[in-house]
């Protein structure tokens, strides 16, 4: 049996601005997150599980655990307030901190630059859309590089760029105007494509041993049936949702069937002369991606009023392309997420078929409304339950020849989900608070907190 490889990176992920709290502490800037109207009914972002105050704990709690790794994110507005003005000692000296405290017990720190948490300041000079917002990015990158970059072997660029682009004002991104919204998205796709390439070339010059990787969420999208015009649907989906990304990341040139998607749209970027040279040669060290799920869809000639979406799909189809569906083989999690392990093992085959780079899943995990029993344990077997799939599938996908170097479940401790609050919960160590009231945030272990321990000793073995 072709088992886990040694030194497996064993660890789960978490994300600043969901986690840490302390939003207006130490110098921090505010960014898009701070700002953004919160969803109807949940919390905002002020106090999240006080993983600022409380890192040292909740590392300790990892290492007992087992953790190889730590996925978490540096908010770009606690190194840099305002974006791209002066440097912050005091949040350059934070995350030394919890880097060293990742050190102390052996777990490689794998930081994500940036997670959705855009400073306000250089939103409100038009964010992405200005070009200038390239260059404050690799100025940032430069100031982390200088930094952590003899202490840090991982790191992610951007997480999940494609939902950005495919949800954007949902995320994060400030409101826009409808009608332009997808061409004002596609050309910031085409600037954080560019901070990006130039962002792995700058770590790479700067610190050769170090390794770094796109973050994406991958999901392959299966056809609804056998009929061929579902078969170009879950072709054209793949393009535009996932190959676009790796296909830039990796070869540095636009994915055809996406380059044709945004033409017939109207949606192709503005390219300036030595855009295309500076997005190739990028060379990542491996490709990083989250999945939850899959995708389905069929044949997309339908017009958008008669296109049905799954619950988590926010945007449904694009007439002439492809019709979002749901898939009547896959039960779902109560926030109506579709479960789908074999899909995972299909994900990693397609991916690493298309790449042949190593690769570290960053997120993998279930939501759910997790509550204590009457002796105040969270007995969360369904989350035991479908990472334990998902982990099976992996190990299948190694068998099949896959290289998978790791696997960072979301998330390692509770936190604020991107739009539905606190009480959408996905960590293994529980923290006592609600939506609304605070209590006291003590943490406290889950029943999975126990199961990943075990899975950890055993390198998979469950
Ligand atoms: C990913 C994000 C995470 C995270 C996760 C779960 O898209 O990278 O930040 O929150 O999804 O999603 P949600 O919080 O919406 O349940």
């Amino acid at each position: 049996m072709n088992k886990y490889k040694e030194g497996f990176l064993w660890g789960a992920s978490t994300s600043a601005y969901q986690v840490e709290g302390a939003s207006a502490e130490d110098g921090k800037g505010q960014s898009v997150q701070d700002v953004k109207k919160v969803f109807e009914g949940t919390s905002d972002f002020t106090v999240a599980s006080d993983h600022y105050h409380r890192y040292k704990e909740d590392i300790a709690l990892m290492a007992e655990m087992g953790f190889k790794t730590y996925r978490f994110s540096i908010a770009w507005t606690r190194i840099i307030p305002d974006g791209d003005g002066e440097v912050n000692e005091l949040g350059i000296k934070h995350y030394s901190d919890v880097i060293d405290e990742c050190l102390k017990y052996g777990i490689e720190p794998l930081i994500t630059m940036y997670h959705f948490d855009l400073p306000y300041e250089l939103e409100k000079k038009g964010g992405w859309s200005n070009r200038a917002t390239i260059d404050a990015f690799v100025n940032y990158a430069k100031v982390l590089f200088e930094n952590y970059g003899s202490r840090v072997k991982y790191w992610l660029t951007i997480n999940e760029q494609n939902m950005m682009i495919l949800h954007g004002a949902a995320i994060g991104t400030l409101e826009m105007d409808e009608s332009s919204i997808q061409k004002i998205l596609y050309q910031q796709n085409h600037h954080m494509l560019i901070a990006q390439a130039l962002t792995m070339k700058l770590l790479h010059s700067m610190v050769p041993e170090a390794k770094i990787g796109p973050a994406p969420n991958i999901a392959y999208v299966y056809p609804k049936s056998c009929n061929p015009k579902d078969i170009i649907a879950s072709q054209n989906f793949n393009a535009i949702r996932n190959w676009l990304y790796l296909d830039m990341a990796v070869y540095g040139r636009y994915n055809v069937v996406a380059w044709n998607f945004m033409q017939k749209k109207g949606l192709t970027p503005e390219i300036l002369e030595g855009d295309m040279e500076a997005l190739k040669g990028a060379n990542p060290d491996f490709i990083a991606f989250n999945y939850y799920s899959t995708a389905t869809v069929s044949d997309g000639e339908k017009d958008l009023e008669e296109q049905k979406g799954g619950d988590q799909q926010i945007a449904v189809g694009e007439p002439g392309f492809y019709n979002g569906d749901s898939n009547g083989y896959l039960q779902r999690t109560e926030f109506g997420w579709e479960i789908d392990p074999d899909g995972f093992r299909i994900t990693l085959r397609e991916v690493y078929d298309r790449y042949q780079l190593p690769m570290i899943i960053t997120e993998n995990g279930l939501g759910a409304y997790d509550k204590e029993n009457e002796n105040g344990d969270i007995i969360d077997d369904y989350r035991i339950e479908y990472l334990a799939k998902h982990i099976e599938q992996a190990r299948l996908a190694v068998e099949d020849g896959v290289d998978l170097f790791g696997f960072c479940p979301w998330s390692a401790i509770d936190l604020i989900s991107t739009h539905q609050g606190f009480v959408k919960r996905y960590g293994f160590i529980y923290v006592n608070r609600d939506e609304f009231d605070l209590k006291d945030l003590s943490r406290k272990k889950k029943k999975s907190f126990h199961w990943y321990k075990k899975v950890i000793a055993s390198n998979g073995d469950d």
